[in-house]
């Protein structure tokens, strides 16, 4: 499909102040029969009609109506996007007579009836004035100036919900980006906690186990003549049996290991994702600013600044 998509820049005249903010998708007319296009239109019609914020289907006094594929994918859009639909009788100048132009509009009406259904439509007519003189004096009625003013609302509320969604995400994302970095923060306090904890229950422990060594080999070498007489100075656990020494021995050797799960130091987050976190919230901060500034030229565009404020 993309080799068959031209892109054409148009400067708007400078009665259409928001002509700039504008991306027409313009489909050549359909035809039916043998005609094989190289992509599928109907797929390629429904996501072009997804991202758009309006559809329009112009109806010429010549083609009318009378394509079955445009029907279809009309009425496919219909059912998928009934709300950006739009129709419209074009070059509608090229039938200046009433009463033609009503059997026109009757006939594209009843055609669009059978595939537009659950919904009213209008079906107003528009025309290219070719001149300000030719525009008063045509007996046509158009209705351009409406459909122009129906898309320049559409920009305006499409504006105004793209900066606000931008908001709400460049808010969100610096929430979870300070939450990550306050709990990094508290998640470093903690670890400075457990190592000091661990210091110190260690420092305990291997007290605990010195004492118990000693003891052992007090008890063991009092077993000789020559530590018999030095047995008053006994060490604080002496006189135990060989089998206790070893229960105590375990037991220290299970509460360090105890103590070190304990204060196992939690994972957090390295120097450099931090930084690129901290960068992360400049750039929000920026973008928050930029948010508002585009917000303040477009009111200032539509001379609703005050408005605004
Ligand atoms: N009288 C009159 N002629 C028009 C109007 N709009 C376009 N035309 C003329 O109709 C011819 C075709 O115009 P397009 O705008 O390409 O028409 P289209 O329906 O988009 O044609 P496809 O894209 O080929 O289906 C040109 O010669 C235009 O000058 C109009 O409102 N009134
Ligand atoms: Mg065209």
């Amino acid at each position: 499909m993309l080799e068959n998509i031209n892109c054409e820049v148009i400067t708007p005249p400078p009665s259409r102040t928001n002509g700039h903010l504008i991306t027409f998708i313009d489909t050549p007319g359909l035809v039916d029969g043998s005609f094989g296009y190289e992509f599928d239109v109907d797929k390629a019609m429904a996501v072009f009609a997804e991202m758009s914020d309006l559809v329009y289907v112009f109806f010429d006094p010549i083609g009318q109506a009378l394509c079955a594929r445009t029907m279809h994918i009309v009425s496919r859009i219909n059912d998928l996007f009934p709300e950006k639909l739009r129709f419209y009788l074009s070059k509608a100048d090229t039938v200046p007579e009433e009463s033609d132009r009503q059997k026109v509009l009757i006939q594209i009406t009843q055609n669009l009836s059978q595939h537009i259904r659950n919904k009213t439509f209008t079906l107003p007519t528009i025309y290219l004035p070719r001149s300000a003189e030719n525009a008063v004096k045509s007996p046509v009625q158009n209705k351009i100036d409406e459909l122009c003013e129906e898309m320049d609302k559409t920009i305006q509320l499409t504006v105004q919900t793209t900066l606000n969604n931008l908001e709400h995400d460049c808010k969100d994302t610096l929430a979870a980006v300070d939450r990550t970095l306050q709990e990094d923060r508290v998640t470093r306090s903690q670890n400075t906690t457990r190592v000091f904890r661990f210091l110190g229950g260690s420092v305990l422990l291997l007290a605990f186990f010195v004492v118990v060594i000693a003891s052992a080999l007090h008890s063991f070498l009092a077993n000789f003549e020559i530590w018999k007489s030095s047995g008053e100075r006994a060490a604080m656990l002496a006189g135990l049996s060989l089998q206790t020494y070893g229960i105590l021995l375990l037991l220290c050797s299970i509460a360090f290991l105890v103590l070190k799960r304990m204060t196992r130091r939690r994972p957090v987050l390295a120097r450099s994702r931090v930084m690129t976190l901290k960068q992360y919230t400049e750039i929000l901060h920026g973008a928050l600013e930029v948010k508002e500034q585009l917000l303040q030229e477009f009111f200032r565009e539509l001379g609703l600044l005050d408005l605004h404020k």
